[in-house]
């Protein structure tokens, strides 16, 4: 069997470079690990920015792929004290609140009920052959036995433990990682975010509310890496939550799911080998702070995306011998947007952490945003995923 290109992983990266190549009339298959049920119901990330909002109508997708309201505000509430900051939206184009799940689940239905595109679900032993100056050729195993896909080029978006990244040979790609010492416990809970989402720094440590669609909300507080469920009842999360937001009169309500998240900050590169290309989580991870992750890798899909059509429609690969180069600075740029978030929002906070003297450092920067329009200019840039 032949095909243009192969994409290891149909997760939010996967699919949309899918949607893209098949309507750029190139021949591409998806292989996902899991079922498409299970990844209908992966909720994560709930921010589309404006540069991917861009990217979407450049596409022509915008309007079936982002069905959530404008973002534009963020309540950052220092003990009790809330400031509400508004990105300025210079171009008049709007960040959208879209969960991932339902990104992907429009991206799903886009692909492959309009389009009829190829994503074949539940395959597993993957395995690449990328040899120099050959065709890869992709194996893998279904429930109909193996198969082998030979191809021209391969993406790589089966994120971080995936096989892709994995497959290339030690000592070809080089590993900067930050860790920042602590954690988030996120909880999926049934109450809507009332008004702006909520970023609350307190003496007590950090708590964030964001929405997650129009009934639910994802509440996320600072913790201790060591830190598991066990140390957080139900009975914990809502007492935390009340203290840190300084509102006495939250009522606990019904919590779906909590999961724990260590803050690090990581990037592989350079984000290419022979004919495989990395993209999404499978390159770079940033601490959800910064509510990044989900936009970098859709950055880096556009960038692949046009660089693969030139290569496989123009015969010109020019663009894909520099990918990894071209989408590098912005990856690198917004790491430090992520670092400048988690440390501020922590710092600002609970002294603990870094001493007194960050903590007012911390507050200094934060104030910043609200008295300087330089300040909350570049910052609405990073919000908004323009600069
Ligand atoms: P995904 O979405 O994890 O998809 C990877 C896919 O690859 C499949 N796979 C394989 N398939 C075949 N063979 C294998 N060997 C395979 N191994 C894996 C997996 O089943 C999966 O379907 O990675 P992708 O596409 O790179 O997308 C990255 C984003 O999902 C990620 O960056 C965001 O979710 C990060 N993130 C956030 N990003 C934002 O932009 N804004 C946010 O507010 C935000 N909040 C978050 C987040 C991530 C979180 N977690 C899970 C740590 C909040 C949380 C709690």
């Amino acid at each position: 069997e032949n095909a243009e290109v192969v994409i290891i992983g149909g997760g939010v990266c996967g699919l949309a470079l899918a949607l893209f190549l098949k309507r750029s009339g190139i021949k591409t298959v998806v292989l996902e690990r899991r079922g498409r049920t299970y990844v209908e119901q992966r909720q994560r990330a709930g921010v589309v920015d404006a540069r991917a909002v861009k990217m979407f109508e450049r596409w022509g997708v915008a309007e079936e792929l982002l069905t959530g309201p404008v973002a534009q505000t963020i309540e950052y509430r220092l003990n009790g004290e809330a400031k509400i900051f508004v990105a300025p939206a210079t171009d008049g184009i709007e960040s959208r609140f879209c969960t991932q799940q339902m990104l992907v689940n429009n991206l799903l239905k886009e692909l492959i009920d309009e389009a009829g595109g190829d994503v074949r679900f539940e395959v597993s032993d993957v395995a690449i052959q990328n040899e120099a100056d050959l065709p890869p050729i992709i194996a893998y195993q279904d429930a109909h036995g193996t198969h082998e896909i030979h191809c021209r080029y391969i993406a790589g978006c089966d994120a971080d433990r995936g096989i892709s990244r994995a497959s290339i040979p030690s000592g070809m790609i080089k590993t900067y990682q930050y860790d920042y010492g602590y954690a988030w416990l996120a909880a999926l809970v049934e109450a809507p975010v009332r008004g702006n989402p909520i970023m609350a720094i307190s003496d007590d440590g950090f708590v964030g509310q964001l929405p997650r669609g129009p009934l639910r909300s994802r509440y996320y507080l600072q913790c201790a890496l060591s830190d598991d469920r066990s140390h957080w009842p139900d009975e914990r999360i809502w007492d935390e939550i009340r203290l840190r937001l300084n509102e006495p009169a939250i009522e606990n309500v019904l919590v779906h799911h909590v999961e724990f998240v260590p803050f690090r900050s990581v990037v592989h590169a350079p984000m290419q080998y022979r004919r495989l290309f990395l993209a999404g989580d499978a390159a770079h991870l940033v601490p959800p702070v910064s509510a990044k992750g989900m936009n970098l890798g859709l950055y880096d899909i556009d960038v692949l995306g046009t660089a693969l059509s030139a290569a496989i429609l123009k015969g010109d690969a020019t663009a894909l011998h520099n990918y990894s180069d071209t989408v590098l600075p912005h990856i690198w740029n917004y790491q430090d947007f992520a670092v400048w978030m988690a440390d501020t929002m922590h710092d600002a906070g609970n002294p603990s952490l870094h001493g007194d003297f960050k903590q007012m450092t911390a507050r200094a920067r934060l104030n910043n945003l609200f008295r300087s329009e330089t300040a909350a200019l570049l910052h609405g840039e990073y919000q908004r995923g323009t600069n």
